[in-house]
């Protein structure tokens, strides 16, 4: 089914906290409220967009180093994945687990993953108990094009087909892996082709248009819930910056043409999906006050995340997963 004219608005909204997101990480860290890289998904938004707007509350989700926009289409508040990018203790993992790690399972997130295609072998785990408990939820497992090349993957997406899982494999082809292109690295044009080995259904969506995704999803989260087990989407997209903030200033190496960059940029897919809520009637009024609602939220959450006490150092070894007698002890705590 299409989206309504309210869930279309939600989206709106969604991508636009998302872009805001990701252009104020770089500036915290700059000013040292936040640590560690940023993986921007700007560029990316109809993807993570268009998938959970066909998933409900109760569905699972991987993610990747790339994450921050999966937990905000999932229903993640900036404000508490403000202070966990900042390592405060009001963050979603209590500021143990930053950007790469950040986990909501009340989302539905099994976490962002810092392991290039780890988080498929996670959703695999999620889609069995699924499947097991018979609750009729469905995962979907997140990856790039990059990680569409490691061995895991195929493992997983073999395993899912002999077992009928209820998952969904989401590729988000954003052309590069680091510097790499995948049309040097990957042996065929579109990945979805390779669902053909594993008997499931492949396909290929524009990453940058929102319903096109959603459309996708749904007929692939239907067939996983009527028990006919996976499918492998690929979405083909564009990340706008770089592979993290800072990676110009580590490696100037231009692996991408100006142009290219321009050509993709003009697909941006929030201008089009703006342009496509005007032409079917949508006040521009309407979208300014979802804008400004967007901007206030994103100030609100940056405040939230200042203002947020760091966690208190008997903290440090609650909630980890590391053997005591194998961590370092650290001098004068
Ligand atoms: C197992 C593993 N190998 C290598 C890396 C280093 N690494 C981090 S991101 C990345 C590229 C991933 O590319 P892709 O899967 O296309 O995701 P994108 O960054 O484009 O979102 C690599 C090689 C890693 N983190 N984990
Ligand atoms: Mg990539």
């Amino acid at each position: 089914m299409a989206l309504n004219r309210e869930q279309k608005l939600k989206a709106y909204k969604d991508m636009l906290l998302i872009r805001q997101f990701e252009s104020k990480l770089p500036v915290l860290i700059a000013e040292g409220h936040a640590w560690g890289e940023a993986h921007q998904y700007i560029g990316q938004e109809a993807v993570a967009v268009g998938v959970s707007s066909a998933l409900t509350k109760e569905d699972s989700v991987t993610s990747t180093h790339r994450g921050h926009g999966h937990l905000i289409a999932k229903g993640g508040e900036v404000k508490y994945m403000f202070a966990e990018l900042a390592g405060k203790a009001t963050g979603y993992c209590k500021g143990k687990g930053g950007s790469m790690h950040i986990t909501s399972l009340e989302h539905g997130i099994y976490g962002a993953n810092g392991m290039v295609g780890q988080g498929v072998c996670i959703a695999l785990g999620v889609a069995f108990a699924n499947k097991y408990k018979k609750d009729h939820t469905v995962t979907v497992a997140y990856f790039g094009d990059g990680a569409a090349n490691e061995g895991t993957i195929h493992e997983c997406m073999n395993l899912a087909s002999i077992l009928k899982l209820p998952i969904i494999f989401l590729c988000e082809n954003n052309k590069y892996a680091i510097t790499t292109d995948a049309d040097y690295a990957t042996s065929v044009k579109d990945i979805s082709v390779r669902a053909a080995g594993y008997n499931m259904p492949g396909v290929t969506v524009d990453g940058m248009d929102i319903e096109a995704v959603h459309a996708a999803t749904l007929e692939a989260v239907n067939r996983a819930r009527a028990g006919e087990g996976p499918t492998l989407i690929e979405a083909k997209c564009y990340r706008f910056f770089d592979h993290f903030n800072s990676y110009p200033k580590i490696c100037p190496f231009r692996y991408r043409k100006e142009e290219e960059i321009e050509e993709w940029k003009k697909r941006d897919p929030i201008p089009a999906f703006e342009q496509k809520l005007l032409a079917e009637g949508v006040a521009q009024e309407e979208l300014d006050s979802i804008i400004t609602d967007v901007d206030k939220e994103i100030e609100e959450g940056v405040q939230f995340m200042i203002d947020s006490p760091y966690p208190d150092m008997s903290e440090a070894y609650t909630d980890m997963y590391t053997d005591k007698h194998y961590t370092m002890p650290i001098r004068g705590w």
